[in-house]
């Protein structure tokens, strides 16, 4: 067994790892409660979590008051239905203010819907946006499952968000596989259903289209998904810059129902920490494996533990499928698997805000025939 410290040595903490414990340690269940929380605006942009050594009832008791029962009160579920790579999950940190679904510039990193919750206080509106894997053709067992779970996340909704990339139709001016399957489910809904659910359609990325050629795509992905008769509005926006997003978050809280907020006031998502330290570890094999690699591989978190001196210690098993693979997640006298340590235990460091501790395991496993992972993630193994 190899672990690396990607955190204690480098930031200079005395750390002393005793192995048999870490290996009593029973595998990541989602933690009920855990969640971050809404910064105060710190300085930085750091996402603080709850109290350290309070209990989750403790700290839900003392934030009670902070759930809005307004009568003027809104909330509202939104599901973001897209192709992979469209800016999903870009899209919720940005309408969240904070990272809560990681990003990386190939398709289909998000595995599993993750909540983002925005506030819009001039309506006293709470809007939960729930970011999905996306919309793609399955190849494997596991693609199944994702595209089912982000069909399904369209279902109970308040409000369906189809999102696509205005840049991709700008250059191809027809629809990909994944967007004809999205306009045909779309053609399929009747108009009792769209009365109640109304259908937003977000033109993305047009920070890369020129201005002159934007009314044209707009109006193009406009007819393709439906028209208006379908698509209630469209909305062109840049999840990366940030225009339109406002706006558009805006609407939604205009469009929601009145009614109480789901969530406390401070929260942000309802990712437990464990699940999200495994997916700021994840993002890293995406940011820094090439090709089919980080497809290739899984991450689950064995050990939290919380240390008197505010410091965090994170154990992190990145499942690879075969031992060749475990080599090149390893790299040269372990530079790569050095690497990501340090890049995810920035980054966990940033979104805890407090120090990191972080140790990565490499195990191999044929991960993705295991129902357990299937379960952890909310994904149907049976799909
Ligand atoms: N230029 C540009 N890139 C974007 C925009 N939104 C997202 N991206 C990039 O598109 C890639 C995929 O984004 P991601 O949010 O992971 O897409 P998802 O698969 O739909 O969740 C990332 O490299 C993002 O930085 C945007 O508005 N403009
Ligand atoms: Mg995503």
């Amino acid at each position: 067994m190899m672990f690396l410290q990607a955190s204690g040595l480098l930031l200079g903490f005395p750390y002393r790892q005793s192995k048999n414990k870490f290996l009593c340690i029973s595998r990541v269940v989602p933690v009920r409660g855990s969640r971050f929380l809404r910064p105060q605006r710190h300085p930085g942009g750091v996402l603080k979590v709850r109290g350290e050594g309070r209990s989750d009832l403790e700290a839900s008791e003392t934030r009670r008051g902070d759930l809005s029962v307004a009568p003027e009160s809104r909330c509202c579920f939104v599901s973001i239905l897209g192709p992979s790579n469209t800016g999903k999950s870009t899209l919720v940190n940005a309408m969240v203010g904070s990272k809560v679904a990681i990003v990386s510039p190939k398709v289909q990193t998000t595995r599993f819907q993750v909540r983002g919750i925005a506030i819009e206080e001039t309506l006293h509106a709470q809007i939960v946006f729930i970011d999905t894997p996306g919309v793609f053709l399955p190849k494997r067992k596991f693609d199944q499952a994702m595209v089912k779970s982000a069909w399904e996340a369209s279902r109970g909704a308040d409000i369906v968000l189809v999102m696509l990339d205005g840049n991709r139709y700008h250059h191809f001016r027809k629809l990909s596989h994944a967007e004809t399957s999205i306009a045909e489910r779309l053609s399929r809904i009747d108009k009792e259903e769209l009365a109640k659910t109304p259908i937003l359609l977000a033109v993305n990325k047009i920070d890369l289209i020129p201005r002159k050629d934007l009314d044209a795509v707009r109006d193009g992905l406009l007819h393709e998904m439906g028209g208006p008769e379908r698509i209630r509005e469209v909305h062109q926006i840049s999840a990366r810059t940030g225009e339109g997003v406002f706006e558009l978050r805006r609407r939604i809280a205009e469009l929601a129902p009145l009614g109480p907020w789901h969530y406390d006031r401070e929260q942000l998502t309802d990712i437990p920490e464990r699940l999200l330290a495994a997916e700021v570890v994840r993002e890293q094999l995406y940011l820094q494996l090439r090709q089919e690699l980080p497809y290739e591989c899984a991450v689950e978190t064995e050990r939290w533990e919380s240390k008197e001196d505010g410091s965090v210690v994170i154990g992190c098993v990145i499942y690879v499928k075969r031992q060749s693979q475990k080599a090149i997640v390893t790299g040269a006298g372990g530079v790569r698997i050095k690497s990501i340590g340090v890049k995810a235990r920035m980054e966990l460091e940033r979104l805890l805000g407090r120090r990191v501790h972080l140790l990565t395991l490499i195990k191999c496993r044929k991960w993705d025939e295991n129902p357990v992972l299937y379960r952890q993630m909310g994904l149907d193994f049976r799909a």
